[in-house]
């Protein structure tokens, strides 16, 4: 196999294999099928810690301090810092990591930034199979950092275990994460800068919408049954101090509470059939629109059958099912 050599060094921890096999799987998706048919089998003893906000709202120095409270109780730690918005890696995910650099010397803390730059399949695609990568290498926690709060964080977060939304008080980040759909996915929502006051105004603004959410849920769902079974994660809210680490204790303690939580109640295993089925959706994405895009350059019949689009004797809707026809998938539907 033509990355077992690599591979070999990932499964030995070796740092700089963990590194070049990301920029492999980032780069080209056939590689990074090869890499993860072969890892696969290794993976799965992470945590995965889902981190976003909006931009100053002090991810970086609530990660960093984060960092040291997990590498104080000996945790080795992989941070994949994501920036759907950007073209390429920089800028300020640059300057993070040169801040965090403090931390870069420790064996036990790997740091890493990811870009939008048209990755095939999908920064998330990317971003997936990199966290397999430094699961693989060991690490016990696997922090996932993304800026600001939109769609592709959704995405993102489909791997995580905890969610985990910073905020600070007086801004109307809040009202952005709803639209977001963030609200639906967070865990326990941080109230960054405690310190500079307003917070316990922020933290009544958020019970506030989580109880609106729980009265529609309740409604929408009283007369289901089934509903009423599922036991809820309530999401937690604390307050910091993220320079000098004032309630990280509580912090830590409520990560703690939710994995227990997952484990606990079965939910987990739950939550990674749905991150399975969300992996293999948008591998399949990738495959099925390349498989369509092929062969719409480069099968003759596509020609007539445009031709008859033209002439009105057949739609765009039935020229798909054609299409889908020859790509053979709805004959084997029947397994
Ligand atoms: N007062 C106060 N400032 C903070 C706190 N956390 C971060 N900051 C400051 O907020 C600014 C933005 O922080 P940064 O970590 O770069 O935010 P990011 O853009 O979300 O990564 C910096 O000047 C930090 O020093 C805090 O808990 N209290
Ligand atoms: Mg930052």
């Amino acid at each position: 196999m033509q990355y077992s050599d690599l591979i070999n060094k990932l499964i030995q921890k070796e740092t700089r294999a963990a590194a070049r096999l990301i920029t492999l799987v980032e780069n080209d998706i056939n590689a990074a099928e090869q890499v993860i048919n072969s890892i696969y089998k290794y993976t799965g003893n992470a945590y995965i810690l889902g981190i976003t906000g909006a931009p100053g709202t002090g991810k970086s120095t609530f990660i960093s301090t984060l960092i040291k409270n997990f590498l104080e109780k000996g945790k080795k730690i992989g941070i994949i810092c994501v920036d759907p918005t950007s073209p390429i890696t920089g800028g300020a995910l640059l300057g993070d990591r040169i801040r965090m650099k403090q931390y870069f010397s420790l064996d036990n803390v790997f740091i890493r930034s990811m870009a939008n730059r048209g990755q095939l399949g999908g920064l998330a695609r990317a971003t997936e199979d990199a966290i397999k990568i430094l699961d693989v290498y060991g690490c016990d926690l696997i922090i996932v950092e993304t800026v600001g709060v939109g769609q592709s964080e959704v995405d993102i977060f489909k791997s995580a275990h905890t969610v985990i939304v910073l905020l600070v008080p007086g801004l109307g980040d809040a009202i952005q994460a709803i639209k977001a759909g963030i609200m639906e996915i967070t865990d326990i929502f941080v109230i960054n800068k405690m310190d500079l006051g307003g917070a316990d105004k922020k933290v009544a603004e958020i019970i506030q919408m989580l109880e609106l959410k729980m009265n529609y849920k309740y409604e929408s769902q009283e007369n289901s049954e089934i509903y009423a079974k599922i036991e809820q994660w309530t999401p937690e809210i604390v307050k910091v101090n993220s320079i000098t680490g004032e309630n990280f204790n509580i912090l830590l303690d409520m990560i703690n509470k939710h994995e227990k939580f997952l484990k606990n109640t079965g939910i987990i295993s739950n939550y990674l059939k749905n991150r399975i089925k969300s992996e293999t959706m948008q591998i399949l994405k990738h495959k099925l629109t390349k498989k369509v895009e092929d062969l719409l350059y480069s099968n003759k019949n596509i020609e007539n059958y445009i031709d008859k689009v033209m002439e009105k004797s057949l739609d765009p809707y039935s020229m798909a099912n054609l299409i889908i026809e020859m790509l053979g998938i709805e004959k084997k539907r029947d397994f």
